[in-house]
């Protein structure tokens, strides 16, 4: 236990309910309880008991639940209210806590004394998270495997790993007269390999849960009246933007999200591109080509009228000869028209739909799954967070630096600390190493009471 103070917070959510929780966690969270309850708790176990203010006027009849540490969620005494849930009764209870010598929580700190009485790990406590603010079943099942430490256990396998081959080559570096043989120098070299095949397979998955984390943006981009306004009413199937046969009818970002087998995804309509003296309508396609920069693909939509589609075609739509970063899937529409594939001279892959009749809109989701890899029957194991894609890849490119260097004697202490590096990239994932700073920006972003 490394606090002295009792935290207490509201843990269910703010406003008019049947029942409200609060939550007591610290040295004397089941004292301020039983004080308040006038009755002793026993653990775990639910008690009946009222709450009056200090003039002995009641406030509130519930229940209360004690949970001696260590065996609670924070590791510390805890102790839950079960209360009416009503805004004014639960702060009334919250304000005799204070009384009694509790301070009030601040948002994730139950999690984070979680975290720091080693009762999870940061990944688990981030997962705690994201089990609150998950938007499809999916991302449920995959955070609550997270909680269950199917992703900490899979990086804890990767840093065995690497300890053991840093235990070796440093072995060797303490006693360099213990000679290592060249057969011991290969193997060394392979099980380097290995670990970077399974950080490189780990941030696949990663990237995966990720994706079910935070869904995907699409845009949809074009020439006017290629039919996005109609491909984002079709796909949300109803008339969210308007349509008509003016060529630069939608000016603003039209947004609407789908979700499409548990992946949440915000598609977005655009101002069609073309050149124009039009002040609104430039400031539309500013937009447009703004909305392209952090979306995860770009829709280039055109009709039976482009005949070619090559990379000039779309670094002329997108105002760019940097396309090369982009996951850009190219949809030939109106295909009631006129069903002859225009000639794709690029690598993107191209699909047909008609927004009018719904033809070739499954083979359309069916392609987006497959550009962000989920296109078979997926189960992502875990969930994941931009701060574990980040990390892994740090913990990557150190692996890679080792792996490129000749596994030769000369060299054992530059792999030595290029893995030390990739070592360290790891335990800031789970928390094992971690700055305050980290700690801070993490529990910032959770519920209070959480
Ligand atoms: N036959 C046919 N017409 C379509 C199809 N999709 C769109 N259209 C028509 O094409 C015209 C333009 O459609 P919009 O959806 O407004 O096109 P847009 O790309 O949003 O156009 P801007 O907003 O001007 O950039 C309308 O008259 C639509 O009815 C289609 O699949 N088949
Ligand atoms: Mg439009």
């Amino acid at each position: 236990m490394i606090y002295d103070d009792t935290i207490v917070a509201l843990a269910s959510a703010p406003g008019t309910g049947a029942i409200s929780v609060i939550r007591l966690s610290g040295p004397k969270a089941i004292e301020i309880a039983e004080t308040l309850c006038r009755r002793s708790l026993t653990p775990r176990t639910a008690t009946l008991g009222t709450i009056y203010d200090e003039n002995a006027k009641q406030i509130d009849t519930g229940l209360f639940i004690a949970f001696p540490g260590p065996h609670s969620f924070t590791g510390e005494h805890v102790c839950e209210f079960q209360g009416h849930g009503g805004s004014v009764v639960s702060q009334a209870v919250i304000h005799e806590c204070l009384r009694l010598g509790a301070v009030p929580a601040n948002p994730g700190q139950f999690s984070e004394r979680a975290f720091l009485n080693g009762k999870i790990d940061l990944i688990q406590a981030e997962a705690i998270s994201d089990l609150i603010h998950a938007t499809t079943l999916q991302a449920v099942r995959a955070a609550n495997q997270s909680l269950n430490g199917l992703f900490s256990n899979s990086i804890e396998r990767l840093v065995d790993e690497i300890i053991a081959l840093r235990v070796h080559i440093e072995a060797h570096l303490d006693f360099p007269d213990e000679d290592i043989a060249p057969a011991e120098l290969q193997t060394l070299g392979s099980q380097i390999e290995t670990a970077l095949n399974n950080a490189q397979s780990l941030q696949h998955s990663a990237r995966q849960g990720l994706i079910l984390n935070s869904g995907l943006k699409i845009v949809l981009l074009g020439p006017p009246n290629a039919g996005k306004s109609s491909l984002l009413n079709c796909l949300a199937q109803q008339a969210v933007a308007i349509v008509t046969d003016v060529p630069g009818t939608t000016r603003d970002l039209i947004q609407h999200t789908l979700n499409l087998d548990g992946l949440q995804i915000l598609f977005v309509d655009t101002a069609g591109i073309r050149a124009t003296t039009d002040v609104i309508e430039s400031e539309g396609i500013r937009r447009a080509l703004q909305a392209t920069r952090d979306a995860d693909i770009v829709m280039c939509l055109f009709d039976h009228q482009c005949r070619i589609i090559d990379d000039a075609w779309i670094e002329n739509l997108i105002s760019s000869d940097d396309i090369t970063h982009l996951p850009i899937l190219l949809v030939q529409n109106k295909l009631d028209l006129d069903a002859t594939p225009a000639v794709n001279k690029t690598n993107h892959p191209l699909c047909q739909i008609s927004a009018q009749t719904r033809a070739g809109i499954t083979d359309l989701l069916q392609q987006i799954k497959q550009i962000i890899g989920l296109d078979q029957e997926y189960v992502t194991p875990f969930i994941a967070r931009e701060r574990h894609i980040y990390q892994l890849s740090n913990a990557i490119e150190h692996l890679e630096a080792a792996h490129s260097i000749p596994c030769h004697l000369d060299y054992l202490d530059v792999i030595a600390e290029e893995l030390r590096l990739s070592h360290f990239a790891l335990q800031e994932m789970t928390g094992t190493f971690h700055s305050d700073d980290l700690l801070g920006q993490i529990f910032s972003t959770f519920c209070i009471g959480k």
